[in-house]
């Protein structure tokens, strides 16, 4: 929440022109907390619910946010088509690779052998890989951070603001409830960042061998397509769409606030 707020900070965004759309568990109570508008609504649907906002009003600074349940599992589907249809919003999950909210069930993103009240020989398949799958629908930004490493986090999330489209980043926030597996030190053990080795996250191909490296664990901007053209400058959405067009007759509003 700290590097959302900065993040939102450093690109000059105020509270009041910023639209926290979140998701169902632990994770999606940030928009409650968070001094700007906010929306929590139906477990999944956060991403659809974010693309209306954006698009009814595109002088919004539309975040997503939610968790691994919400986002790669019940919301799936909708993580796809978010991806691919490159509205320019951010989208930022909190992955702690299991359900917290209700009390640790096991997740996409659960490891294979993670024991869980409702996996107690573990949930014996491969997790989904989110970078991989944004990766796969056409994602134009994504991007990886972990949470206690604050100031990195902050600009991970800057970088995903500031992109023209869809700007995803997975960032790894441990559940020290109900995950004993990856822990705070086990992704500090295990972090590489990508801006140590030099990575440039617009070589495509560079992008797709770290994202499908199955051996470590990433964070830094892992790829972003420039060239891509979001989808709200596509189709000119940049025009209040609850205005009635020109040359409409006397009254056409008041007759459209009738159907509300
Ligand atoms: C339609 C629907 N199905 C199931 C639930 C129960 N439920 C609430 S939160 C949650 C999972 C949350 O996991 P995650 O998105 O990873 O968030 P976390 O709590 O880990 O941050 C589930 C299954 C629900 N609220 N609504
Ligand atoms: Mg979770």
């Amino acid at each position: 929440m700290n590097g959302m707020m900065k993040a939102l900070a450093n690109t000059g965004n105020t509270p009041d022109n910023t639209f926290i759309v979140a998701g169902i568990g632990c994770s999606g109570k940030i928009g409650t907390y968070m001094h700007s508008y906010a929306l929590h609504g139906v477990h999944g649907r956060a991403l659809p619910v974010g693309t209306g906002v954006k698009l009814a009003n595109p002088e919004l600074e539309v975040m997503v946010a939610g968790g691994d349940g919400d986002g790669y599992s019940i919301g799936a589907g909708h993580f796809v088509h978010a991806v691919r249809r490159n509205v320019d919003m951010s989208y930022i999950v909190m992955d702690n690779r299991i359900y917290g909210l209700t009390k640790g069930q096991a997740s996409p993103t659960s490891r294979e052998d993670f024991e869980t009240s409702t996996t107690p020989e573990g949930p014996q398949q491969p997790p989904v890989n989110p970078l991989a799958l944004a990766l796969a629908s056409g994602g134009t930004f994504i991007a990886q951070s972990f949470s206690t490493d604050a100031q990195r986090h902050a600009e991970i999330v800057q970088k995903a603001i500031e992109h023209d489209g869809f700007g995803f980043v997975n960032v790894f926030s441990p559940c020290v409830t109900f995950n004993d597996v990856d822990t705070y030190d086990y992704f500090r053990d295990s972090l590489v960042d990508v801006a140590e080795s030099g990575h440039d996250p617009t070589d495509y191909d560079a992008a797709k061998s770290k994202i499908l490296d199955a051996d470590k664990e990433y964070q830094g901007v892992l790829w972003q397509n420039e060239s891509a053209v979001a989808y709200d400058q596509k189709h000119n959405i940049d025009q209040d769409m609850s205005a009635v067009d020109s040359g409409a007759p006397d009254g056409a509003m008041d007759l459209v606030r009738e159907f509300y």
